[in-house]
């Protein structure tokens, strides 16, 4: 098949696509036959650094997305600057220090030292650069619309210094036709050409935070190019580091899969979320009829309930699905209903709190509470979005006394709450009147807990190991 430069398209389809416009006469047919040679070079020159780590990396937003991330370019010979907004979290990184989980201190301290990676404030070194990932947050405002706001002025950043030869390529979770309706055009208008100046992709993160199993490397990552030669430059720049890239035909797919990724675990936690509260009102154990269900050996996959969704995630993604679909007249009715039950489970929490509390004869007025986990899951400190933070502010409302204890949340202020962690000391187990596991942490005493207290609403079964009173124990 013949070479892309070889092609000897029509000069107004050529012209067209390299963004000059046909005014006739042969001179333009040189120019454009030129530009068609300019454009193949610019590729095949960021292809060669991009294929011997020469290629200089810019990774905006050093968070548990965008350190790992480069984190694993410098390990394989690439130059990185971290662009970090934060200028506090900028000055840890220079100094050899870690504050993500899933990245080896004593990885990050090297390339530091080797001069392999460090971080800048702002965007004055973007023109050096020959890749640009960004990892920056897509929140939610408060009627659960696309907040944009980070993307939009990082890329409006980006196109003061964006230069020929650059690729730039976004990775945060967002609703298809962000990269091609929203970047594109604020990139060109620093008067450059997308595809033939510079180069363009979606590739969305697949982080799990706390996952040891799938890291950055070794996790399969979809690539889509807004045409194909930002694809192929897109394609050999992500290769370079991560074990197996999946390429697809667009930026727009490239982000619906993600979207629908997310949806897909939005859906069938509310699943089982709806089934817990008809389980409750069939005084039936959905743990066990989960666990029953799931050993069935093909066309199932574990979910299970819990005080509701947290995570800067699974909350918030869909709905970026959702809004985007109403452009097209089109209701996404499951992630509507995911949102509304998986939303509505800290009131839960509170109901069967409230039973616990009547079968101890005891108000909630007058109840001492403890909040046994503030993350928003297992394992790890981040407590952004957690459900638990719902549940302590429904229970406060209800006039109760409420501590928590967290074994990876020193302290956290958010929702109008500011708490500090309360040690779990035999003193401060007796003096409440009863528990709510609300994050299932490993290292946890449960059987302790539960000794001690004299009633447990354990909304994680995370005390299905427990050897004894059992009888103290309410399942969600
Ligand atoms: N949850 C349940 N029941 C379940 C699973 C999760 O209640 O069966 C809750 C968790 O407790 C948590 C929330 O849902 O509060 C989100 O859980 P998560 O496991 O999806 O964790 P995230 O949001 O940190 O990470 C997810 C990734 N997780 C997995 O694939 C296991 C993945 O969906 C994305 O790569 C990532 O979000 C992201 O960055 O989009």
């Amino acid at each position: 098949m013949s070479q892309p430069s070889q092609r000897r398209a029509s000069p107004v389809a050529l012209g067209a696509r390299l963004g000059h416009k046909y005014i006739g006469g042969p001179h333009l047919r040189i120019l454009a036959e030129h530009s068609e040679a300019d454009v193949q070079n610019r590729v095949n020159t960021l292809l060669a650094k991009i294929e011997n780590h020469t290629a200089l990396v810019g990774v905006v937003g050093m968070g548990y997305v965008g350190l790992p991330f480069a984190v694993e370019k410098g390990k394989v010979g690439f130059n990185v600057i971290g662009i970090e907004q934060n200028p506090a979290r900028a000055d840890v990184i220079n100094r050899g220090e870690n504050y993500i989980p899933d990245v080896k201190d004593e990885e990050l301290r090297d390339l530091v030292s080797t001069g392999h990676l460090r971080a800048v404030y702002d965007f004055r070194e973007v023109p050096q650069m020959d890749v640009i990932v960004i990892c920056v947050p897509t929140p939610l405002t408060r009627n659960l619309n696309p907040d944009l706001q980070y993307v939009e002025s990082v890329t409006r950043e980006l196109a003061k210094y964006l230069r020929p030869g650059q690729l730039i390529s976004l990775e945060s979770t967002t609703y298809p036709g962000t990269t091609q309706e929203i970047m594109l055009p604020i990139l060109e208008e620093s008067g450059l050409k997308a595809e033939v100046d510079f180069f363009l992709s979606h590739s969305p993160e697949r982080v799990d935070p706390g996952n040891s199993r799938y890291t950055t490397k070794n996790t399969n990552k979809v690539v889509g190019g807004i045409g194909p030669n930002s694809q192929q430059v897109a394609v050999a720049f992500y290769s370079q580091t991560i074990d197996h890239v999946v390429p697809v035909s667009s930026a727009n797919a490239a982000e619906m899969v993600k979207v629908f990724e997310n949806t897909f675990r939005a859906v069938n936690i509310a699943l089982v979320n709806e089934l817990a509260l008809l389980c409750d009102k069939m005084n039936l154990n959905v743990w066990e009829v989960l666990d029953a269900a799931f050993t069935k050996p093909f066309g199932i996959m574990p979910f299970y309930p819990g005080p509701g969704v947290g995570g800067h995630c699974i909350p918030l993604d869909p709905h970026y699905l959702e809004w985007k679909a109403r452009e097209y007249n089109f209701n996404t009715r499951f992630i509507a209903l995911a949102g509304e039950i998986n939303r509505r489970m800290p009131e839960f929490v509170r109901d069967k709190t409230h039973r616990v509390l009547n079968m101890l004869g005891v108000s909630p007025s007058k109840s001492k509470i403890l909040i046994l986990g503030v993350s928003y899951k297992r394992d790890l400190g981040d407590w952004r979005e957690s459900p638990s933070l719902d549940v302590i502010k429904l229970l406060q409302e209800d006039g109760a006394e409420v501590v928590y204890h967290d074994p990876h949340v020193a302290n956290f202020a958010d929702h109008g709450l500011a708490m500090e962690c309360v040690p779990l000391s035999d003193e401060l187990l007796d003096s409440c009147t009863m528990c709510i596991i609300t994050t299932d942490h490993q290292g946890v005493d449960y059987d302790r807990v539960v000794d001690r207290v004299a009633h447990t609403l354990d909304t994680r079964n995370a005390s299905k190991r427990l050897t004894r009173n059992r009888d103290k124990v309410t399942l969600l």
